[in-house]
């Protein structure tokens, strides 16, 4: 391995040189043999017209990558960090920082996302949290001008420390929400200070564990209120970016209330905030509600909702949220599919909202994670842009629907229609519709044959 190549100006922020030993990542193609480079991730590749980096918008999470230390719930941390110590004190949070754009850097992504609790050292009072925050959002600042680096998004947590238990903005308790809400409007003036494309709101525990102890109707009015003010706020400030809702169906609450992309239009519909929120879709709540990452990405495009994407996967045999390197290429692809013909992401972009496993304790292991998932993205979207590119499948799609466009389904859609002439029409023509293949071996067949 070569020599650590530091960013510019980095020592004047006190940098670590955590990953001293290890070079930027950069792209060396599909017979490369070296683990710690890019087989596929060209950022300056032109794919259907645009670079690839502007394709895929890649970010870097800071909670899994530089917070998690390892610990579940039946055991402590394993993975040792030199900016971890047990107080998370100024000192750990500044090397922390420091080891986090280091490593952006060296894995080339442009952008990065946080909690506010991320970036800021523990906080015992709300007003601590405040101050914290507001000076990590000025150094947060400093890197992103030293290295080129863009915010994502920025979201609140509300949803680990003890006081949100029961929800934070849908919170029995309006002393809890109003602690909620000091967070958010802390948080967003932050994103839209650090020039953040994106404001996140994932509802953890906006839910609950059980109907008996819990006001549903009282706590969605709540939370419609509380987001329309959201909105408002933002506004105000002139944020530009999109607020999105994170979908996720429970965990850790037994129900959550922002279930699903198609739950959360019904929620904005209801709120009348359709247009003002979006969402950030992520495979594995795709999967824990009971949907592929292709349909939530194809039902948020159809409902005019697509935000950003959360990219990772879960594990098909245990149903919980394990936030692993989506490595499944044909998924991938497949909710490419949907998101290339609408034009893509426009704010968004896909954050590694992944880590690596418990056991996979050096701090190089997170550079085999982030550039697994990193040349995945970039094989699926190579694949899917090829099948654009071919165009069979959509050329199957408009003659399977072709029948709509004139004679009989155009009249059936017209607006001197009903129900009775439609039924009578079809009796007086002795209609018999028959069924035609929908050839899904063949369409899937030209979906493998474009993943190389
Ligand atoms: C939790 C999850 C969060 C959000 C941000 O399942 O995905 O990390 O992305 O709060
Ligand atoms: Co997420």
């Amino acid at each position: 391995m070569q020599e650590a190549r530091i960013v510019d100006g980095h020592s004047e922020l006190g940098a670590s040189v955590v990953f001293s030993n290890i070079e930027q990542i950069k792209y060396e193609g599909p017979d490369t043999d070296y683990q710690l480079a890019y087989r596929y991730y060209n950022k300056d590749q032109e794919v259907l017209g645009k670079r690839m980096e502007d394709h895929l918008r890649m970010a870097v999470c800071y909670w899994h990558t530089f917070c998690w230390d390892g610990a579940d719930i039946f055991g402590g941390g394993t993975f040792n960090r030199p900016w971890h110590n047990p107080q998370n004190d100024r000192a750990a949070s500044d090397a922390k920082m420091a080891a986090a754009f280091e490593f952006f850097h060296k894995l080339d992504v442009p952008y990065y996302c946080f909690h506010d609790v991320d970036v800021t050292e523990t906080s015992d009072t709300p007003d601590e949290l405040s101050e914290n925050f507001k000076c990590s959002a000025e150094r947060l600042g400093g890197y992103q001008e030293e290295t080129g680096l863009k915010l994502l998004w920025g979201t609140a947590n509300l949803f680990s420390h003890p006081r949100y238990a029961a929800g934070g903005l849908t919170n029995p308790d309006p002393e809890v929400a109003a602690c909620a809400i000091r967070q958010i409007r802390d948080c967003l003036e932050a994103t839209h200070q650090l020039g953040g494309a994106n404001y996140v709101l994932w509802g953890g525990r906006e839910g609950y564990d059980t109907l008996l102890n819990t006001d549903l109707n009282r706590e969605l009015e709540n939370f419609g209120r509380f987001l329309s003010m959201v909105v408002e706020h933002k506004n105000k400030i002139g944020f530009k970016g999109k607020i999105l809702i994170e979908p996720k169906p429970h965990e850790p609450m037994y129900h959550q209330y922002d279930f699903d992309t198609a739950t959360i239009y019904g929620f904005l519909q209801r709120f009348d905030l359709l247009g003002e929120v979006h969402v950030n879709i992520e495979p594995n709540h795709a999967t824990l509600s009971g949907h592929s990452f292709a349909h939530e990405i194809a039902t948020a495009v159809s409902l005019g909702m697509m935000g950003s994407i959360d990219i990772n996967c879960g594990n098909y045999q245990n149903g919980w949220d394990t936030d692993q390197f989506n490595l499944d290429i044909r998924d991938i692809t497949l909710a490419m599919l949907e998101l290339l013909p609408s034009g893509g992401l426009d704010t968004g972009g896909f954050n590694f909202d992944a880590k690596v496993r418990r056991q996979s304790s050096d701090a190089v292991d997170l550079f085999y994670g982030h550039i697994g998932g990193i040349d995945a993205l970039a094989r699926a979207l190579l694949a899917a842009a090829d099948l654009v590119e071919r165009g069979q499948l959509d050329d199957f799609k408009s003659d399977r629907y072709a029948g709509w466009n004139e004679g009989l389904g155009k009249t059936m859609l017209g607006p001197k229609s009903s129900l009775e002439s439609i039924a009578d029409d079809a009796a007086k023509k002795q209609l018999n519709g028959t069924h035609s293949s929908g050839h899904q071996e063949y369409l899937e067949n030209l979906v493998n044959r474009s993943l190389r």
